[in-house]
């Protein structure tokens, strides 16, 4: 069945990639692919659509916006990379044709890959899937209310809502305020399964959840940390300041057990002169680490900082809390311990300690690799520690900074989409709906999946995002929404949970404008604290015919208008996104700004957010600190899993993420050029690991986690410690269930227990 829906819909169905390893990241791949893309049929519109003033789509790194798309905020320009290019593309395609969902039953529509579901085009027209049917079929947006607005009317726990950080702040604020005034808190959000540790980790250190590091600062940084993260595909433009920290003699020191190429050299387009010919250097110091073990990691920096006279004791008594007591942890461990703990040599640590404790503006950015760990709060809070031992906080060029995913769950977050909400909010919104609001507490994104595994959900709204395939454990989270009556997929591009996250009774797949589309101003919120103005814009799809799209604001408010008619808030007027800003204005703190960014175009920093002096927002105004435990990161033993006792194989520990060419849950590409990986299906490991099972390169494999197995995978050998291996999320999502920080509710994806046989 695979086979005839995959070369009816893709007869040219292939794969790329040569599995040749490059030795640099960026590069002429990156100028080929624009090429390809904006030469071709599209190129016009898509060029159209580059240089419309609204944030980019990809990531939280907040390239364009009211600067003409290809500036930052420092009105630098050429900094629109090939990852922007890729989102756009994909949602420039054409409609999904009218008769598509009449043709395809949903056993047939499970067979697509995550490429092929996403290639089939744009969501244009509403559709619904009833229980008694076995396919999609057309609806008329009256029909998609009376549906919805029943649904809505069960009891305040029971109704839920997921959201992905593409929508806009002014979608975002409408959501929670919709939920709360229903009365659930019930707001789960993408940043749950991702940066969630950082907030929460932050909020309890500095009193503030967000980078304090502005672009700005990080230009005059001599020294940054980057742990976790693969920049060169998933933050592409933060290269640009790497390269640019080189070249002003600054130090870039790595922590990741894989050696990603692109962070040890990068060949930018953007300096078509020093840097794209040759690649320039990016990392002075790359360290290793055993998965799971970065705590250590800092734990050894620290106690190298702390034996040679790197500490700042003035800092600490001036502006730290609880210094003491994790000054006393770090000089009461043993080297020994730390080293065994965390694979890294003491020789290795205390050359980043020398490099961290002898700079004099120190950045510590991070990303998944830091926050999808069971001990994920640790982890941030081991990182604040060194910056602050070091008085790296609160002073220009200097500081902590998450780098976070999509272009705005940053904003998401400052709109109230949190299950989190500081209490000054909760009030502010009291005041605003002049109602009293649940205080019951809501449920994040696993407790969603947990709580209608308990058949406690009665309806699911999902603001963009793939909630089925963004969740571990593919068989939980399907049997989880099938105990759900009503789920509404608001999308702009089919998905893999549209066609496997099935509702009980209805699941609704509403089609709505992208970012560049909507007929009226947004704001998004980059993760440096920026907020972009995107204009309006319009949808090339209008002009096709049986299309039938609206904004994700219009869908909202009318939304919102049907349950609650005449209300306090003139629920119907917010959509006018001019509205909803005033309210934001009046209740988000220091959004202040955005109550003038209709008359004034001014894109501004968010007030309180940037520390240039160290005075925190906490009770205290001193920053806290708190002592890091050691990770624990045993594996299970062979036994425990369940294979033929006789046949060779390995233990792992498995760090899921993205390839090259995929936007978490969407795959563009097959393959992964930069890491030699030529298709999905593969895992990365080290050859002595290979080696030490009998296994050898591009051997078929299966691979086993404790909610099922993957097969016919293939072996590629990288420079990942060993011990490691690394494979490619959503599919891999389906073998494993995983554990949680309990602080954050972040599942452990970057450190799964594997069997390779
Ligand atoms: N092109 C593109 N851009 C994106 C995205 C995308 O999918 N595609 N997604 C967006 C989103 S939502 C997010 S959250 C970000 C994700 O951006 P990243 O966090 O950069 O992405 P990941 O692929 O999750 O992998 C992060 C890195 O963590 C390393 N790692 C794994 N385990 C460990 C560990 O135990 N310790 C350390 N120190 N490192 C480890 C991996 O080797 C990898 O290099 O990117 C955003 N931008
Ligand atoms: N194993 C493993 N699992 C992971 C991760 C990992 O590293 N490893 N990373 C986790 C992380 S960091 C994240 S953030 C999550 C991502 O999880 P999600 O945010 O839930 O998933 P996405 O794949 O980003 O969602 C893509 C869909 O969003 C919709 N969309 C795109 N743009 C818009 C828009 O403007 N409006 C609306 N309404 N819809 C839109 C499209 O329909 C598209 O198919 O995955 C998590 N899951
Ligand atoms: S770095 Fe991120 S925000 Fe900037 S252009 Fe690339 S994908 Fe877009
Ligand atoms: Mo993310």
């Amino acid at each position: 069945m695979a086979d005839v829906i995959s070369s009816e819909i893709f007869p040219d169905r292939q794969l790329d990639g040569t599995g040749a390893k490059p030795t640099m990241g960026g590069g002429l791949p990156v100028i080929g692919y624009w090429a390809e893309k904006t030469l071709d049929l599209k190129g016009g519109l898509l060029w159209k659509t580059l240089l419309h003033n609204s944030a980019c789509l990809s990531c939280a790194w907040g390239t364009g916006g009211q600067k003409g798309g290809f500036q930052n905020e420092d009105e630098e320009n050429l900094q629109r990379c090939a990852k922007s290019v890729e989102a756009i593309a994909s949602e420039l395609m054409e409609p999904i044709p009218t008769h598509f969902f009449e043709r395809y039953t949903i056993s047939e529509l499970q067979q697509l890959s995550s490429m092929e579901a996403d290639r089939l085009g744009r969501l244009s027209f509403p559709v619904i899937k009833h229980a008694y049917s076995d396919r999609y079929e057309r609806i008329s947006w009256d029909r998609v209310y009376e549906i919805v607005t029943e649904a809505f009317q069960k009891s305040p726990e029971r109704l839920a809502s997921y959201s992905s950080g593409r929508s806009s702040n002014e979608a975002a604020f409408l959501l929670q305020l919709l939920m709360r005034s229903l009365g659930s808190n019930n707001l789960a959000d993408c940043s749950d399964l991702c940066h969630s540790a950082s907030t929460v980790g932050l909020n309890q250190v500095f009193g503030s959840g967000t980078s304090m590091v502005s672009l700005a600062d990080l230009k005059q940084s001599d020294c940054i940390v980057l742990i976790g993260s693969n920049a060169p595909a998933n933050h592409p433009r933060l290269m640009n300041e790497l390269i640019q920290l080189r070249d002003r003699c600054g130090k870039v020191i790595v922590i990741n057990p894989l050696i990603e190429v692109g962070l040890v050299k990068f060949a930018s387009p953007a300096y078509p002169i020093k840097s794209f010919l040759k690649g320039s250097e990016i990392s002075s110091h790359y360290m290793q680490p055993i998965s799971g073990s970065d705590t250590a990691v800092f734990l050894g920096i620290q106690k190298a900082l702390i034996e040679n006279n790197w500490v700042n004791y003035d800092f600490l008594q001036q502006h730290a809390e609880d210094w003491e007591t994790v000054v006393e942890q770090v000089r009461s461990l043993e080297w020994s311990t730390i080293i065994d703990t965390c694979g890294v040599s003491q020789e290795e640590l205390e050359i980043a300690a020398k490099m961290i404790g002898t700079s004099q503006k120190v950045v510590f950015a991070w990303a998944m690799g830091v926050t999808q760990h069971s001990n994920a709060v640790d982890n941030v809070f081991s990182i604040a520690n060194t910056a602050l031992l070091t008085g790296n906080a609160g002073k220009e060029g200097a500081g902590t900074m998450p780098i976070r995913g999509h272009s705005n769950v940053q904003g998401f977050g400052s709109m109230g989409v949190t299950i989190r909400l500081k209490e000054e909010i909760m009030q502010t919104l009291e005041k605003l709906l002049q109602r009293s609001l649940s205080r019951v507490q809501g449920y994040d994104t696993r407790a969603l999946i947990a709580a209608s595994d308990r058949s406690e959900i009665d309806t699911l709204l999902c603001l963009g995002g793939n909630l089925y395939a963004a969740n571990p454990d593919h068989t939980q989270a399907k049997r989880a929404l099938g105990n759900i009556q009503t789920v509404i997929y608001i999308s702009t591009k089919p998905n893999l949970g549209h066609f496997h996250g099935l509702a009980k009774e209805n699941t609704l797949i509403l089609p709505v404008f992208a970012r560049f589309e909507n007929p009226h101003k947004t704001t998004t919120e980059s993760g440096n604290n920026f907020v972009r103005l995107n204009d309006r814009g319009e949808s090339h799809l209008n002009q096709r015919q049986g299309t039938d799209l609206i904004s994700e604001v219009e869908f909202l408010s009318v939304l919102a208008d049907r349950l609650h008619g005449d209300d306090v808030i003139n629920w119907r007027s917010l959509q006018d996104t001019k509205y909803i800003r005033q309210l934001i204005a009046k209740t988000i703190p220091d959004y202040a700004k955005i109550g003038e960014i209709d008359d004034t175009n001014q894109e501004f920093t968010i007030a309180n957010r940037v520390f240039h002096s160290p005075t925190f927002p906490t009770r205290s105004g001193k920053a806290k600190m708190f002592v890091t435990p050691l990770p624990k990161l045993e594996l299970p033993t062979r036994e425990s899993f369940d294979f033929p006792p006789d046949i060779p194989a390995i233990i792992l520990s498995l760090g899921t993420g993205r390839s090259y060419s995929q936007h978490n849950t969407v795959v563009y590409k097959e393959g992964d050029y930069y890491r030699g990986m030529p298709h999905r299906n593969c895992i990365l490991m080290n050859k002595t690991d290979g080696d030490r099972a009998g296994f050898r390169e591009h051997q078929r494999v299966t691979v086993k986690g404790n909610a099922g197995k993957m097969e016919n995978v293939e072996i590629i050998y990288g420079q990942i410690r060993s011990g490691s291996a690394l494979m490619f999320y959503p599919e891999v999502n389906a073998i494993f269930s995983a554990p949680i920080d309990e602080r954050c509710g972040t599942p452990a994806f970057k450190r799964v227990p594997i069997a390779v046989f």
